[in-house]
């Protein structure tokens, strides 16, 4: 059953897995790594000393906040539109300093995930009462859209954690593009890229020793196990990552211990693995100015401005058309 009809996939999860699982070399697709557990896992991930990602945005975001809050400022006020919000942390340095100077704006955080909205409405009543919420419930473009429509004020599209990093560089174009044809004049977009730098500092960030990454990696085991019907013993994987400094591009797979089958009940699909066999799970882009700027090029914006930590790790860049 190599060309099974589609009809028989039950959601895209089951589609994309047979496909993925079905191909030589065989891969999954990050984006199913996120399920509530997995949600539970990145926010672990983020909080590892290891993954520095984090402490660096946090911190250009915290010794910028004014110069940030007089880019985004406007007569008329301005909309504050956030994609992938989470539980808006670093958010929330920006938030603060714009309440401080009492700026005319409203924050519109946007997730597919009503839960995720409904926890991050909660702690900013709690913790910043004075903040306009209006939370946007639906995938990034439609929601682009609906507001692109019957919006006049100006729009500040923030897109924080290098979330783009997650697309190879034909998509990251695309995802950019998508959100430039959602964007007038005024408009900016506000979005973090994790820098290249020494190849070791980017490997510990993706394989801690207390195995948090591992276990979100294999997350995706767990996932087909659970939804699917499968049979995968996670153990008899090994997490394993890599970086490449020409092309900045880390990549995670897991890698077959042994010559070992699992079958997938709802796919009606057995897999062979041989022996150090990989599964290729996901990519993290690493940027420099240069691909930035080719990749802003390409989507038809501009660099105006960007913001760095002291050592260069990562860099927040603000885009207009
Ligand atoms: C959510 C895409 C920014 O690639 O750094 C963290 C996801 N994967 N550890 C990243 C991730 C493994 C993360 N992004």
């Amino acid at each position: 059953m190599k060309n099974p009809p589609e009809t028989m996939f039950e959601t895209a999860f089951a589609e994309d897995t047979y496909k993925g699982l079905t191909s030589y070399p065989k891969y999954l697709l990050s984006k199913y790594i996120y399920d509530q557990k997995g949600d539970k896992l990145f926010q672990q991930i983020m909080d590892m000393p290891e993954y520095y990602l984090t402490q660096c945005e946090h911190n250009i975001l915290e010794m910028n906040a004014a110069a940030i809050a007089d880019e985004f400022n406007s007569e008329n006020g301005f909309d504050l539109i956030e994609l992938g919000a989470g539980d808006g942390k670093k958010t929330k340095l920006l938030l603060k300093e714009l309440v401080e100077r009492k700026s005319d704006f409203a924050y519109l955080p946007v997730d597919i995930s009503q839960h995720v909205l409904d926890e991050l409405e909660g702690s900013l009543k709690k913790d910043m009462p004075a903040v306009k919420v209006k939370v946007q419930q639906g995938t990034y473009f439609k929601t682009l859209e609906k507001l692109a429509e019957y919006n006049s004020r100006k729009k500040v599209i923030l897109v924080l954690g290098s979330n783009i990093g997650n697309l190879l560089h034909k998509r990251a174009v695309e995802f950019l593009a998508n959100i430039a044809a959602a964007m007038s004049d005024d408009d900016m977009l506000f979005m973090g890229f994790d820098q290249k730098k020494h190849p070791q500092k980017i490997l510990d960030a993706y394989n801690d020793p207390a195995g948090i990454t591992e276990a979100f990696n294999k997350n995706l085991l767990v996932r087909i196990n659970a939804e699917l019907g499968g049979n995968f013993n996670p153990d008899q994987f090994l997490h394993w990552e890599t970086y490449d400094p020409e092309t900045g591009t880390a990549k995670s797979f897991l890698v077959s211990k042994t010559a070992q089958k699992a079958s997938i009940e709802k796919l009606r699909l057995e897999v062979q693995f041989e022996a150090w066999e990989s599964i290729h799970t996901e990519i993290s882009q690493k940027y420099d100015d240069a691909i930035v700027n080719w990749l802003a090029d390409e989507a038809g914006l501009k660099v105006e401005r960007s913001f760095s930590d002291r050592d260069d790790c990562f860099k927040n860049y603000i885009f207009r058309k």
